[in-house]
């Protein structure tokens, strides 16, 4: 494949409600897209980076520098470039794979839709609709919860993540489950929130039949994890911990976690987060897609993925309505708690050139 050049472009796409975690609101999604072009085709990647670096290190002005500076570079010299060439050769810079991800994405994007072929068929997708969860950030209060899980449910959602914090925890779970009952499947996540002191608190979630709680200590404690994987029952689920197949199996041996949530951009594309589906499926760990509120396009790849066998959790795919009035793509729809994956060449959508125009706040050409 020869590219012509990439760009990069920024958009600033309104929520159509804050989303609170335990490390800030969010009110809009300033996003970063990579679009490829080569002889044949172009390619679209979707960086998932926010504005600030609150959920990770990396954040979207960053990851636009890296990219310009020294990943699509590096890209461009390749002789033989497609997508499984990229990321040996972005391997001598290290970390930012948020945005090794964009660029990765955008590569297989183009080869695919040139190949005629689907993210789907590439991955190894095994159903042709995913069922899909919910991530309901922090309330001012239970009543307003109670009516955010109350709609959600009503549009069919399959599963009900609440984000929790120190002082938002176990009345709000206990909330829901007196409200909607034992069988809705149900789970949190912490965002880093705890520590191993709070051991014996969050063991009071036990009661609560939770899936998972995910990610309740820092990122680099996974030891800590495997040790509180030990004084709970509910069990432990990883996320900001788990960047690499490498790192995923490291942490299955420790004990630290029983479920993963697999991040794309976390883990530095699409490629990496299959091999991790794999190290996963062979230790028998269940594992599920997360969300990081994704437009259509990284939602099109995300629901490619989550069809693979061994996502067997509904994800944090949710349609596009949670997330924005007006998608960049064709909005996805829940249909009975499922999102159709695309079947179409590569990622199956491409933003709709009225709304991309209408959203774009910057935009960045760089060429071969
Ligand atoms: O549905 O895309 C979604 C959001 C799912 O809760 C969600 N994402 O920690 O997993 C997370 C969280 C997140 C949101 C992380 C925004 C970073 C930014």
């Amino acid at each position: 494949m020869k590219l012509t050049g990439v760009e990069l472009r920024r958009v600033a796409m309104p929520l159509v409600a804050p989303f609170r975690t335990s490390f800030g609101t969010e009110t809009e999604r300033d996003v970063l897209l990579v679009r490829v072009v080569t002889e044949d085709a172009e390619g679209w990647g979707e960086c998932v980076a926010m504005a600030d670096p609150r959920y990770s290190s990396e954040y979207a002005a960053a990851a636009a520098d890296v990219l310009r500076r020294f990943l699509i570079p590096a890209v461009l010299q390749q002789p033989r470039l497609d997508a499984i060439t990229v990321a040996p050769a972005l391997a001598p810079f290290k970390g930012h794979r948020m945005a090794k991800a964009a660029l990765e994405t955008a590569i297989l994007d183009a080869e695919l839709r040139a190949a005629g072929r689907s993210f789907a068929r590439e991955l190894g997708a095994v159903h042709d609709r995913v069922p899909c969860g919910v991530s309901v950030g922090i309330m001012d209060s239970i009543p307003e919860l109670l009516d955010a899980v109350d709609g959600y449910l009503a549009e069919g959602y399959l599963r009900i993540k609440l984000k929790i914090e120190p002082g938002w925890d176990v009345e709000p779970v206990r909330a829901v489950r007196e409200r909607f009952g034992d069988e809705v499947l149900l789970q949190v996540d912490a965002n880093t929130a705890y520590t191993l002191a709070d051991a014996r608190h969050l063991a009071r979630l036990d009661p609560f039949a939770l899936l998972l709680i995910e990610q309740p200590l820092d990122e680099d404690d996974v030891a800590g994890h495997a040790e509180l994987a030990r004084m709970i029952a509910t069990p432990v689920c990883l996320d900001e911990s788990i960047t690499s197949a490498r790192t995923a199996a490291a942490a299955i041996s420790l004990g630290a976690c029983a479920v993963v949530n697999i991040k794309p951009g976390r883990v530095g594309g699409y490629l990496e987060a299959r091999r991790i589906h794999d190290v996963c499926a062979a230790q028998g760990i269940p594992v599920w897609c997360g969300g990081m509120l994704e437009t259509g396009l990284g939602r099109a790849a995300n629901v490619a993925l989550a069809a693979l066998p061994g996502f067997t959790l509904p994800g944090d795919t949710s349609a596009s309505g949670r997330y924005f009035s007006t998608d960049l793509t064709e909005p996805f729809v829940l249909a009975d708690g499922h999102l159709d994956v695309p079947d179409k060449p590569g990622l199956g959508v491409a933003p709709r050139p009225d709304v991309l125009a209408e959203v774009t706040t910057h935009i960045d050409w760089i060429s071969a």
